[in-house]
C-alpha cells in the first residue's frame, strides 16, 4: 500500500486518546524500581568525589563488615573476571586517516577516575540504607590531579591529560565538504557574516531516573536484566558481545514502563553491567535505582559545543558558502553514540533549508573531566539548527533585510535536493511553513505589540527559526559507511489471533511517545479493526524478535514501516485464505475496511472469518498454505525522513532587571502524514518546552578549576515549569515522506531542535536598541542584565 492510500484509511489522523494513559494516570504502570524479585539485594555505587585522580588503594574491609552487606566489588574484581570496558558504537575516522582515539571505558575505575561521579565500587546489601551506609565505609586513597572541564582549556598545550591514549585530550578531527572550493567562494563574497557561539551543556532529567535489576538463574544459566532503557536489544548486544562475553540467548533484557529518556537511556551504562555481573557472583537479584543527584553527575549529558561560523553571501543576500569550525566536548569517556553526535548528526544538517552551494565543516572532539556527553533530544541537529538560524538572522540584520526575506531568498524549492553535506532531502515546502507561521504568529500585528511593550518600559523582540532535521535513523549501509557499528533497521511481528484480535511485537520502544496508541491505529486501519483490538508489545528481548529501539524520532517511520511490511505479508496470506473460502482466484480478491470481496460479485468474507480459518483449517488449502496468521518483517529505510518547519518566538525583556519572558510562540511543522494529531501536538509541546528550557534556563556548569559540578541539583539547574512558557500556537504543513510506506516524518525532537534559535533571535531583536549583538544561552536574568551592561560600556 502506498503512502497516499494509507493516509486515507480510517483512524489515520484521528486524535485518539492514549491507550496507555489509563495505567499511567492511575498508578498502574510498572517501572523498573516497582519490580520486586525474590532474594533481591540493593546496590549503591561509590563514586569519585574528584574530577581527576589516581587511585592509590581501595580498602573494602569496613564496608564488607557492615550490617546487611553481601558484597563489595571494585575495578580489580571486575578485571579479574575479564569483564571488558564499555564500547563506543560509532567509529569516527580522523582526517589523518587514523581511527579516533578510543581509550578504555572501565565499568569500575581501573586505577584512575576521570570525572566527579565516576564509578569506583559497587556495594550490595539487604537494603538501600545499609548499602548506602556501607558505601561510606569504603576507603579510597586518591591522589588528586589537575582537572580540565572546558574544551577551550582541554586543547591548550600542557593541559591535564585524561588518557594515555590521547595525551593531548584530542579524540578526533573530522571534516566534511570541499575546503578549497569553500575558501574560494569566501574570497569572492560581497559580504561575510561571522559568529562565535556556544551551545550550552544540558542534563537530560527524565522524570524516572535510571534503574536496573540484574538477576541470574543458576538452573538455566540465564541472566535477566530489567532496565530503564530505550533499546533493550542493543543493550543486550553491547553487553553480551562486547563486555561480558556471553551468548545472547542466555541474556534477556526487559525495559518495562520507562518514564522518559530523551536520549539518556539509549546507552549501555556501567551500572547495568555491574548489577548483571554481580547477580551471578552473589546468586541473587541486584537492584540499583539512581538518585537525582547521581543522575546529574553520571547520566550522559547533551550538547556542549563551541563553534565559529562564517557565511559568505552575494550583494543580494544569496548564500554562497558556509564555513564552520566546532570544538565538541565528549566528557571523560566515549559514551555509546557520543562520537556520532558532533559529526554525522550535526555537520550533515548544516545546509538547513537553504541552497548554500558550498559548505565546509571541521570538528575537533576533546576529552575533559566531565560526565560523558551523548545524544540528548535532537542530538546534533539542535546544535546545527542553532548555528544556522543564528547566523542567518545575524546576516539579515547586517544586510538590512527582514528575517522573512533572507530566508525566502535562499529556500530550497526543488526536491529531491542534494545538499553539499551528504544528505538528500526528499520533500518539503519551506515557503508554505513560513507563510503559515507568519499568519499564525500575527507577525503583521507585531509593531503594535512592540509599541505597547515600550509604553510599559519593556523591550519586545521577534525571532525566527526555519529548521530542518534528519530523523528515522537510517539506512544501515550508509550508517555503516559512516562508522556505525550496528545496523539501523527495525523489526515488527504481527500476530493475528484466531478471533481476529492482534498483538504486535515491535523493536521500537515507547517511553512517553504513545506507541501503544499510534501503532495500534496503524494496524487497526490496515486490517479494518478497532484500535482497542490491537495490543502493542515492546521492550523485551524475550518476546520481541529483534529491535534497534527508539531514538532519532525513528519509531513511526522505521518501526511503523516494519509493521507495515508485516501487514503486507498478513494481507497477502489472508487474501489467499479468503480466495479459497470464496472459491475465487487470489488475483480477484480485494481487501478494504476489514472485508475481503471478489471483484464484480457480492461475495464477501470478514477479516475475522479469515483469521479463524487460519487457525481452524478445516476448509483450507493445506497443500499450498501453512495454517496460522503470524508474520514478521524487518525494514531498513532507504533514506532519513526530513521534518522541517518555521518557528516564531516573541518575547519581552525588562531592561532594568534582565528578566526575559517568552510571550508568544508559534510552531509550524511538516511531519508528513500524521497518525495521531493529539500525540503529535504533545510531542511538539514537550520538545518546545525542552528547547525553550535550553534557551532560557538550563545549563550544566562545572567549576573550571576543580571540575566539581556546580549545578548538581534542581536547586541549581533550572528546569522549565508551566509558568515559564506561553500557550503554544501550533500549525502543520504536509508533504508526505516519499521513502517510507506511511508518508510520515518523525516529530519527537522537532520542538527541541527548532526552538532555541527562535528564542535567542527574539532576545537579540529585543535588545538591539541597546546595542547588544552577542548572546550565549541560557537567557537567565543575570546573563541578560550582564549583556545589557556590557553593551553600555
Ligand atoms: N507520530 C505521528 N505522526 C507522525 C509522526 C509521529 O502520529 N507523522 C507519533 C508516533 O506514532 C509516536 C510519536 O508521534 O507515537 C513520536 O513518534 P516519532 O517522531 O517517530 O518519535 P519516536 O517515537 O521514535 O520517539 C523518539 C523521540 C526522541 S528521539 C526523543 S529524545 C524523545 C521524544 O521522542 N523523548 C521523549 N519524545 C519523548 N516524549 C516523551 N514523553 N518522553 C521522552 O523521553
Amino acid at each position: 500500500m502506498g503512502a497516499i492510500d494509507f493516509a486515507k484509511l480510517p483512524h489515520i489522523g484521528e486524535p485518539l486518546r492514549r491507550k496507555e494513559d489509563y495505567r499511567f494516570l492511575t498508578g498502574a504502570g510498572q517501572y523498573t524500581d516497582d519490580i520486586q524479585l525474590a532474594n533481591m539485594r540493593h546496590a549503591v555505587f561509590v563514586r569519585s568525589p574528584h574530577a581527576h585522580a589516581n587511585i592509590r588503594s581501595i580498602n573494602k574491609a569496613a564496608a564488607l563488615a557492615a550490617p546487611g552487606v553481601v558484597g563489595v566489588f571494585d575495578g580489580a574484581d571486575i578485571a579479574a573476571d575479564k569483564i571488558a570496558g564499555l564500547p563506543c558504537g560509532w567509529l569516527i575516522t580522523d582526517t589523518n586517516g587514523q581511527p579516533m582515539k578510543e581509550p578504555p571505558h572501565p565499568v569500575l575505575a581501573q586505577g584512575k577516575v576521570r570525572y566527579v561521579g565516576d564509578h569506583v565500587a559497587i556495594v550490595i546489601a539487604d537494603t538501600v540504607e545499609n548499602a548506602r551506609n556501607a558505601a561510606e565505609l569504603v576507603e579510597v586513597d586518591y591522589e588528586p590531579l589537575a582537572a580540565v572541564v572546558d574544551v577551550r582549556d582541554a586543547m591548550k598545550p600542557g593541559a591535564p591529560a585524561l588518557h594515555t591514549e590521547a595525551p593531548d585530550n584530542h579524540c578526533y578531527k573530522w571534516a566534511i565538504g570541499d575546503k578549497a572550493a569553500v575558501d574560494a567562494t569566501f574570497a569572492n563574497a560581497a559580504h561575510i557574516t561571522r559568529l562565535d557561539l556556544t551551545n550550552n551543556r544540558l542534563a537530560p532529567n527524565p522524570i524516572e531516573p535510571r534503574a536496573c535489576i540484574g538477576n541470574y538463574n543458576r538452573a538455566s544459566d540465564e541472566y535477566t536484566l530489567y532496565v530503564a532503557n530505550q533499546n533493550p536489544h542493543v543493550e543486550r548486544l553491547l553487553m553480551t558481545a562486547f563486555v561480558m562475553g556471553l551468548p545472547e540467548h542466555k541474556v534477556r533484557v526487559i525495559a518495562p514502563d520507562v518514564g522518559g529518556g530523551f536520549g539518556a537511556k539509549i546507552y549501555l551504562y556501567a551500572e547495568d553491567v555491574a548489577v548483571t555481573w554481580a547477580a551471578k557472583k552473589l546468586n541473587c537479584a541486584v537492584k540499583w535505582t539512581c538518585e537525582r543527584g547521581e543522575a546529574f553527575l553520571c547520566d550522559a549529558h547533551g550538547r556542549d559545543h563551541v563553534s565559529h561560523a562564517e557565511l559568505a553571501m552575494d550583494k543580494d543576500g544569496k548564500f554562497l558558502g558556509l564555513r564552520v569550525h566546532t570544538d565538541a566536548n565528549l566528557g571523560g569517556y566515549l559514551s555509546t553514540f557520543s562520537t556520532a553526535v558532533p559529526t554525522i548528526l550535526y555537520a550533515t544538517l548544516l545546509a538547513g533549508q537553504y541552497t548554500t552551494p558550498q559548505i565546509y565543516v571541521e570538528v575537533d572532539a576533546w576529552f575533559t573531566n566531565t560526565a560523558p556527553v551523548d545524544a540528548y533530544r535532537g542530538a546534533g541537529r539542535p546544535e546545527a539548527t542553532y548555528l544556522i538560524e543564528r547566523i542567518v538572522s545575524r546576516a539579515a540584520w547586517e544586510l538590512g533585510l527582514s528575517q522573512d526575506e533572507i530566508r525566502r531568498r535562499n529556500f530550497i524549492t526543488q526536491f529531491p535536493y542534494q545538499t553539499p553535506v551528504a544528505l538528500q532531502y526528499d520533500t518539503g515546502d519551506f515557503h508554505a511553513c513560513l507563510n503559515k507561521a507568519n499568519e499564525l504568529a500575527d507577525v503583521a500585528g507585531f509593531p503594535a505589540r512592540r509599541e505597547a511593550s515600550k509604553a510599559k518600559g519593556l523591550l519586545r523582540g521577534l525571532g525566527y527559526s526555519s529548521y530542518i532535521e534528519a530523523c528515522g535513523l537510517a539506512p544501515s549501509n550508509i550508517a555503516g559507511a559512516l562508522g556505525a557499528r550496528a545496523g539501523l533497521f527495525e523489526c515488527g511481528e504481527v500476530r493475528v489471533h484466531p478471533t481476529g484480535s492482534v498483538t504486535v511485537f515491535t523493536g521500537s520502544h515507547s517511553h512517553g511517545q504513545g506507541h501503544e496508541t499510534t501503532f495500534a491505529q496503524v494496524v487497526a486501519s490496515r486490517l479494518g479493526l478497532d484500535p482497542s483490538q490491537v495490543d502493542i508489545v515492546h521492550g523485551d528481548t524475550g518476546r520481541v524478535p529483534f529491535g534497534m529501539g527508539t531514538y532519532g524520532s525513528r519509531s513511526i517511520s522505521v518501526g511503523g514501516a516494519a509493521i507495515m511490511r508485516a501487514l503486507d505479508k498478513i494481507e497477502a496470506k489472508a487474501k489467499k485464505i479468503a480466495a479459497h473460502l470464496m472459491e475465487a482466484s487470489d488475483a480477484d480478491v480485494d481487501f478494504a475496511n476489514g472485508e475481503f470481496s471478489v471483484k464484480g460479485t457480492d461475495k464477501k468474507v470478514t477479516f475475522g472469518q479469515v483469521a479463524l480459518t487460519a487457525y481452524v483449517p478445516h476448509n483450507y488449502p493445506l497443500d499450498k498454505l501453512e495454517p496460522g496468521l503470524n508474520e514478521t518483517a524487518f525494514y531498513d529505510p532507504t533514506n532519513f525522513t526530513f521534518p522541517a518547519g518555521t518557528y516564531i518566538c516573541e518575547l519581552e525583556v525588562d531592561p532594568a532587571t534582565g528578566v526575559a519572558r517568552v510571550d508568544r510562540f508559534t510552531a509550524v511543522d511538516d511531519f508528513g502524514t500524521i497518525i495521531n494529531p493529539m500525540i503529535v501536538e504533545g510531542q511538539v509541546h514537550g520538545g518546545l518546552v525542552q528547547g525553550i528550557g535550553q534557551a532560557m534556563l538550563e545549563h550544566c556548569v562545572y567549576d573550571r578549576e576543580t571540575g566539581q559540578l556546580v549545578t548538581g541539583s534542581f536547586m541549581d539547574y533550572t528546569m522549565p515549569r508551566a509558568d515559564d512558557v506561553p500557550s503554544f500556537t501550533i500549525g502543520h504543513v504536509c508533504t508526505p515522506c516519499t521513502t517510507n510506506p506511511l508518508g510520515t516524518k518523525g516529530c519527537g525532537e522537532a520542538g527541541a531542535i527548532g526552538s532555541p534559535p527562535a528564542v535567542i533571535n527574539a532576545l537579540l531583536d529585543a535588545l538591539a536598541p541597546l546595542g547588544v549583538k552577542e548572546f550565549d544561552m541560557p537567557a537567565t536574568p543575570h546573563r541578560v542584565w550582564q549583556a545589557i551592561q556590557s553593551a553600555k560600556q
